[in-house]
């Protein structure tokens, strides 16, 4: 594997479950493999989960490791090309990417949506300048349009869980006071997708349809209730607009979409799942956050799996 940034990288979903559960009985098996190879992570947005898993799996497998927060004491980055910089931005990318790769063997890149741009976001401008220029394997730690380390903890939590061989699995959009990326619940989607026999829903209100090239093959359904009847895993998230001129934009903050013990009732005795952060009382309330089918404690600790098997791969 050369890069991870989607599914599309890792070939067989099986193999890759069965190599993330072999890691998870010996997580130091390979703690040669990365013996004098160096990690650099790229961080330009917050992060508790991912910047402290991705150091924990390189760790485990003997790597050195240097994180950066572009936002925190480097150089303001340019990032289009042919502007006059007579601005407040010292450096521009095109250097500052491969200078990065000179330090490093491999570059773990955060860089969510901007919303300023629906083109440069769905281009996945900047990890692909990463590609392009750095020299090195680089993996994504949630970029503009995917979260696939997080999807896949959420797909060996899943099989860890699952009650019976296909269950069924309701992705549900949630009310939050901010515009947050769609990378979350597309990328969801994609590994929920590639899973044959899971019956995979969507929910959400009108207007919060996500990009058809993520979904595609998954069921909608607009009335949330409906939708969570016979769930066996309820993954909750919220997202801002994608379609049209409303592209990053809250529509509403409609707190009848928040998940609560009476919806859970609904379904057939459902896991709650939630990558995190997450705002209580919002997205879900205190009583299933807190409920013995929550999960979302689990799904966070396999977030250390899913690097390791990415990782591992990078290096091998
Ligand atoms: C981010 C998002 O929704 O993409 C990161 C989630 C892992 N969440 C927030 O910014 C709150
Ligand atoms: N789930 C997740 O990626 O969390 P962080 O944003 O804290 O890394």
């Amino acid at each position: 594997m050369k890069h991870f940034t989607s599914v599309h990288d890792l070939g067989k979903l099986d193999e890759a479950l069965a190599e993330a559960f072999e890691i998870k009985q010996d997580r130091y098996r390979y703690a040669e493999l990365g013996r004098n190879r160096t990690l650099l992570m790229v961080f330009f947005n917050s992060s508790l989960r991912t910047r402290l898993s991705t150091q924990k799996a390189a760790l485990n497998l003997g790597m050195n490791v240097i994180v950066l927060d572009v936002n925190q004491g480097a150089w303001k980055l340019e990032t289009e090309r042919g502007v006059v910089m007579d601005g407040d931005k010292p450096e521009h990318l095109l250097e500052a990417i491969p200078v990065m790769g000179c330090y490093c063997d491999v570059i773990g890149v955060r860089a969510f949506a901007r919303f300023e741009n629906k083109e440069d976001d769905y281009s996945e401008k900047t990890i692909n300048q990463f590609i392009r220029y750095s020299g090195r394997p680089v993996f994504s730690m949630e970029a503009a349009t995917r979260h696939p380390l997080q999807s896949f903890a959420d797909l060996i939590t899943i099989e860890e869980y699952k009650e019976r061989p296909n269950p069924k699995v309701v992705l549900t959009w949630a009310p939050h006071p901010n515009a947050l990326p769609q990378a979350v619940p597309n990328s969801f989607a994609e590994w929920m997708n590639a899973m044959p026999g899971y019956d995979f829903v969507i929910t959400h209100p009108q207007g919060y349809e996500l990009d058809p090239a993520f979904t595609a093959g998954a069921r909608i359904e607009y009335d949330q209730r409906k939708a969570f009847e016979g769930a066996d895993f309820i993954y909750a998230k919220n997202w801002a607009a994608y379609t049209g001129n409303n592209y990053g934009r809250v529509l509403h903050r409609d707190r009848s979409w928040t998940v609560d013990t009476e919806k859970m009732s609904l379904t057939n005795n459902a896991f709650f799942m939630h990558c995190l952060p997450v705002r209580r009382n919002m997205i879900v309330t205190d009583d299933v956050i807190e409920s013995p089918r929550s999960i979302v404690i689990p799904e966070a600790a396999n977030r250390e799996i899913s690097a390791q098997v990415v990782l591992k791969r990078l290096l091998s």
